[in-house]
């Protein structure tokens, strides 16, 4: 009988182009050669070479690739979440790595940036040599930014940054913070060289999940800043939030990728891991297990390229992604920890990716939105009714 992988049930590659795999197949190659060797170490340590990773994945235009200009790619949307979803196959961490430097730190800059911001900061970036970060969530203010305490005042023709941000990824080794603060005209956004007086980003340790990410805590302690450094065209909570829909399409579809990872895992073993005198593959327990999961990633990854061709021809609607990245996460941890399962106590070890995704997936849960919020954003859009609170 023949085999088929767990994406290929429905020849869901027919939707591809051409290009469209070739970008997944380059994306595949750098996962399986530079990060899949050594993330079981880089997880144990909780540490991972995030200068050495972005270049190599500036190298091959992995960064900032759905931009155009300042030597970005400008790939479509679905070539886009398909590297997403190869890099997160590898780890969440490392697609987050890409995310957080893409989506979120070049995007703002280069949607809300002066023409001088975008060419100091973007080329570097998109070549890998400068990391950014992004700053939104603080300690008490995570689901809610409209409600941030990060304040920004004018001095004479300067700024005056105070405040502190939280889970700020890649911020320990960034070379601009992009800084969301609340100012008298309401919600600003700066380009923050991290070597500025009063700005300092602490790791954060004894994180249980991606652990393959740098994780930062920033402190801005009076950091004054030129005007040159706000985003001029950045006004109001619209714009960061329109950064996290960026990064939330690639969540779609790097989720799928840990899922396929570990189906992948669980199918290898369980062919091949024998109890009662035959492999655990031939239980009929098993193999409704693996169909129910198949389906799952089936659907979430027609859902994925269906959002990625609108978001290619006429764009997505908030409420749209929100619909993509809250079934993909959802769909993606409980496969990861049915996988887990079906791998019985190798199920928890490093030797296999299946409870290292499971735990990273916790963070995906959480981070670009929770469940609850992208619930209550699909709630809105089918009421009409805000159900946030205030
Ligand atoms: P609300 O009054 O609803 O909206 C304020 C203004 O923003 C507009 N808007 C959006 N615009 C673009 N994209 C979206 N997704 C938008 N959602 C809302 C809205 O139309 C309004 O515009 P206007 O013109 O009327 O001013 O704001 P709210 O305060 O009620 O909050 C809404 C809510 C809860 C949905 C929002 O605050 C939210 O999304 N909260 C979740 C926060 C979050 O996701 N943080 C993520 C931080 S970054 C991160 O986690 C990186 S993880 C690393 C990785 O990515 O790998
Ligand atoms: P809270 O907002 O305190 O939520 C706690 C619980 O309450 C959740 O279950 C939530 O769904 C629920 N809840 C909150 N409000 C409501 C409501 N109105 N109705 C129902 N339930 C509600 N942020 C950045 O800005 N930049 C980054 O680079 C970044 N990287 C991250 C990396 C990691 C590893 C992690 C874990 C987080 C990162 N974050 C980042 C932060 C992330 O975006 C926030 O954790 C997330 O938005 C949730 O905020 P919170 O943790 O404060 O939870």
């Amino acid at each position: 009988m023949a085999v088929v992988s767990p994406l290929d049930l429905l020849d869901l590659d027919a939707l591809l182009t051409d290009e469209e795999r070739d970008v997944r197949a380059l994306a595949r190659r750098v996962g399986d050669d530079r990060v899949r060797p050594y993330i079981a170490d880089w997880y144990e340590r909780g540490e991972v070479p995030v200068r050495e990773l972005a270049l190599e994945f500036g190298k091959l235009g992995l960064l900032g690739m759905h931009l155009t200009g300042y030597g970005c790619a400008g790939a479509s949307a679905v070539a886009y979440g398909l590297a997403c979803l190869e890099l997160e196959a590898a780890d969440s961490g490392v697609r987050s790595l890409v995310s957080v430097q893409g989506s979120l730190a070049m995007y703002a800059i280069w949607k809300f940036g002066s023409e001088e911001q975008k060419q100091r900061w973007l080329p570097g970036m998109a070549a890998g040599e400068l990391i950014g970060c992004f700053g939104l969530t603080e300690p008490d203010h995570g689901s809610d930014p409209g409600n941030m305490a990060t304040r920004a005042r004018r001095d004479g023709d300067d700024w005056i940054l105070t405040g502190g941000k939280m889970w700020i990824t890649n911020a320990p080794v960034a070379d601009v913070a992009v800084i969301w603060a609340r100012a008298e005209e309401g919600m600003v956004g700066f380009a923050v060289p991290t070597s500025t007086a009063g700005f300092s980003a602490r790791e954060v340790r004894l994180k249980l999940s991606l652990r393959a990410s740098a994780t930062g805590e920033i402190t801005l302690d009076d950091v004054r800043l030129p005007e040159s450094a706000r985003l001029p065209e950045a006004r109001g909570l619209k714009a960061p939030l329109s950064c996290l829909n960026q990064a939330r399409f690639g969540i779609i579809w790097g989720a799928l990728g840990a899922a396929r990872d570990c189906l992948e895992t669980a199918i290898s073993y369980a062919t091949s891991r024998e109890q009662f005198g035959r492999p655990i593959a031939g239980f009929q327990l098993t193999q409704a297990k693996l169909a129910d999961m198949a389906l799952e990633l089936q659907k979430g990854y027609l859902l994925a390229v269906h959002l990625g061709r609108r978001c290619d021809s006429v764009g997505l609607r908030p409420e749209q992604v929100s619909a993509g990245k809250l079934n993909s996460v959802r769909e993606a941890i409980k496969i990861a920890r049915e996988c887990r399962t079906i791998l019985g106590a190798n199920g928890i070890s490093g030797e296999y990716p299946v409870l290292r995704h499971a735990n990273n997936l916790e963070s995906v849960l959480t981070y670009e939105g929770t469940s609850e919020i992208h619930q209550l954003v699909i709630g809105q859009a089918l009421t009409g009714l805000n159900a946030f609170g205030g």
